[in-house]
Formats: C-alpha cells, structure tokens, sequence
C-alpha cells in the first residue's frame, strides 16, 4: 500500500483553516488539520514545499515510523509550524488506517473508556451582568461547564469577549488590532464576576476562566487565592509558560486548579509542569501537539501525576481536530474534559462530521476513521482570507501578552 498523492486545502468559511488530504493507491483517504490561526500559510508551505513530496510513495501503515522520520527527520525539532505540519499527517493517516479497519478511530487505541464526553462552553459578555445572563444561556442549553470570562471596565477590548456570542473568533483583521491590558483592573472584577455567578447559579455547573497568559506569578497567585470561594473547575494560563518553574509560586499559594499547554507543541514543554505536579489539567490538543501519535504520549505521563487532559477546542482548531480529539477523549483514560466552542455553519457544511452535542456532552460518531470529511468543492467557494490574532498594550503603550 503506498501514499500516492498529498494536497494541501486552504479554506475559510469564516475563518481560515488548512487541511492535509492523504490519497493511497487503495482508494481511501484521510485527511489532517493543519491550521495555526495568524500563521497559516506558513505551514501550508512546511507540508507543501517540504512534507508532502517525501510522503508519496511511503506506506501509509506506518505511522509510528512516519512521524518519527518528520519529526526526527528536519533536525529542526519542535515549534507551532512543524509540529501542526506533523498532526496533520499523523491525524491523516491514523483515519486512513481506522477507515481500513472498518472502526471508529477509538478503537484502534483501545476502545471506550466512557459513554460520552464533558465538554465546556464559553460565555462572554462587555459586562459582569452581560457574562451571568450568557452564562444563564448556556445552562440552559443543558452545558454542565462553561468559561466565563467578561470585559472589564476602562481595559480596552478585554480576552475573551466576542462580538458573536456563540461564535467567539477574536482573528478578524488584515492587521493585528490593538486590544488593551490592565492587571490591576482585571483583579479587582474577575473575582466579582464569579461571586456574582455563584450567587445566581449555584454550585451545580462547573465554572472555568482563562488568564490568556496575562498575569505575573505573584498576579496569578493572588487571582488563584481570590477564587477559591468559587470552586473553579480550573484556572487556565494563568501566567506565561515558558518558565515552568513559576508555576511553582502560584501552586505554592492556591487551591485552585490550573490547566496549562494549548501553546504548547511537544511533551517536552509539558514535562517539568506534571513531573512536578504543578497543575491539574493539561490542555495540549492533536493539532497543536504533532497528531494522535504524540499526545497519547503526554496524556500517559500526565496519568502517572493525576493530571488530566483538556484539550484546546477553540474555533481556529478545525472540525478535524474537533473529531479527533472527541476520539482520543472517549479512549483516554485521564480525560478531565473537552473545549467546545461551535463552529459556525458554514463551516460545518465545509466540513462534514458525525460528533454530535447533546445534554452537555459530545459524541463522537461511529463511521470508520476519525468520523469528519471535506467537501472541496464547498471548501473552494471560501478562499483565504488573511486574518490576525490581536496583540494587547498596557496603558503606557508597552506591548504585554495578548
Ligand atoms: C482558548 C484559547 C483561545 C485562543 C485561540 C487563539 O482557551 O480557547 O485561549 O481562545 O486564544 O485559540 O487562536
Ligand atoms: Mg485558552
């Protein structure tokens, strides 16, 4: 059996996504997510320029064998680009081999470990009245756990609030926009906003929050110590990650539980944060960490610590990740829970699937493979649009964490 053709489609049904199609000389085919929101040509080149001639030819069972020759092979090792070019075969190629074995992908890692799986939601609003009332909705569609995260007087275009609801997408302009960031203001109201939320709700759903990587450890620290009342499901980024070991100083003060790694690429960022027990969940996902192939390998380090997962599902992660990943949760034995933010329509038709939401929960379907396709002629009528993350600035002007 051999890889016969690899084609890179550029799509953007509101917002753009990169897809890896696999062709075999068996007539089945997989396809990959490859989709690095803000960068995305950059890999489109990686998997054009550099990955997908030495594919062809290869046999496409060999998964293991594949992805060490991309990821040992460019000597260049690890990073966004790299590794989402990588997940991009590696989840291509493990549809191709669960579509010739007849089984949901699931199965091909071990079978189920639970009949369904949580996910959250995002709630958002300009306000702390606004984000209870789009909390209050989401209870209502039957979510057990949902992100809230709200706009905060004098800071100018706060993370996390959307001018959709539903369909939070914050990359919307040809050039980065500028939001702005202000700690002392934030710590004053994010606390409130949760206080206020207990308080109309009750203790029955799981509430969530992410820092976007915005605070000090000290900051992180004292915002982890002012929730704890709330009984956070987790605290998500609380500070920037690329020195782990300031996790050691926002652990050392608080009980709030920390989820970490939607940045991260490799079991290597991830290391040092569990082996020292310094969070609770870790959020690295298909995409954004080399495939299927290489998040098990974190989720089994994570299990040895009692971490568990919490994979990234923003919307720039395309439907394909959204599948896989809802396969690697109904297997993994630590799942803790699953990022759902909806895809808009049109980006559903894009891209059919058999997940499917009900009560809270998503299912992953049945059909052979990771259970989500391409529709290239749809694809076609949505070319690319540039598109940019937001970048933050403090009062002064100074550049701070987005
Ligand atoms: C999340 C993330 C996203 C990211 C987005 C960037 O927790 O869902 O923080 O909102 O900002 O994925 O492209
Ligand atoms: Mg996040």
């Amino acid at each position: 059996m051999q890889i016969q053709a690899a084609k890179v489609i550029v799509t953007s049904p509101g917002r753009n996504f990169v897809t890896l199609k696999i062709e075999t000389d068996q007539g089945v085919h997989g396809i990959g997510d490859a989709t690095l929101n803000g960068r995305e040509l950059s890999v489109v080149s990686y998997l054009e320029d550099h990955v997908n001639p030495a594919l062809i030819g290869k046999d496409p069972r060999r998964i293991e064998d594949i992805w060490q020759y991309l990821y040992r092979g460019a000597y260049w090792r690890r990073g966004p680009v790299t590794m989402r070019a990588i997940a991009a075969v590696d989840v291509a190629l493990w549809d191709i081999k669960a579509k010739m074995a007849g089984m949901p992908l699931y199965q091909l890692r071990g079978g189920r470990s639970r009949d369904k799986v949580m996910v959250y939601g995002h709630a958002n609003g300009s306000d702390i009245g606004e984000t209870v009332e789009a909390v209050g909705e989401y209870i209502d569609l039957g979510y057990k756990a949902i992100r809230a995260q709200t706009g905060v007087p004098g800071i100018k275009d706060a993370y996390g609030v959307g001018r959709g609801k539903l369909h939070y997408e914050p990359a919307d302009a040809e050039l980065p926009s500028v939001t702005g960031w202000d700690t002392r203001k934030a710590l004053d109201y994010v606390p409130k906003l949760f206080e206020k939320l207990r308080n109309t709700y009750g203790y029955d759903h799981h509430l969530l929050h992410d820092g976007h990587h915005r605070y000090t450890p000290q900051e992180a620290a004292n915002l982890g110590k002012m929730l704890e009342p709330f009984q956070l499901f987790w605290l998500e980024d609380c500070t920037a990650a690329e020195n782990q070991e300031a996790f050691k100083l926002v652990r050392q003060h608080t009980v709030t539980p920390l989820a970490v790694g939607e940045i991260f690429t490799t079991i290597w960022d991830c290391k040092d944060l569990i082996q020292n027990q310094l969070i609770d969940y870790i959020r690295a996902t298909i995409v954004g960490a080399g495939g299927l192939t290489h998040l098990r390998r974190i989720a089994d380090l994570a299990a040895l610590y009692q971490v568990r997962t919490g994979c990234h599902g923003a919307t720039d992660l395309s439907p394909v990740t959204m599948g896989t990943a809802l396969h690697f949760d109904t297997w993994v034995p630590n799942f803790g829970i699953q990022e759902y933010m909806r895809h808009t329509e049109a980006t559903d038709e894009v891209f059919p699937h058999d997940y499917s939401f009900a009560d809270g929960y998503l299912h992953c379907g049945e059909t052979p493979g990771h259970g989500v396709d391409i529709d290239e002629d749809l694809a076609a009528k949505y070319p690319y649009k540039p598109a940019y993350l937001p970048v933050a600035r403090l009062e002064d002007g100074s550049m701070w964490n987005w």
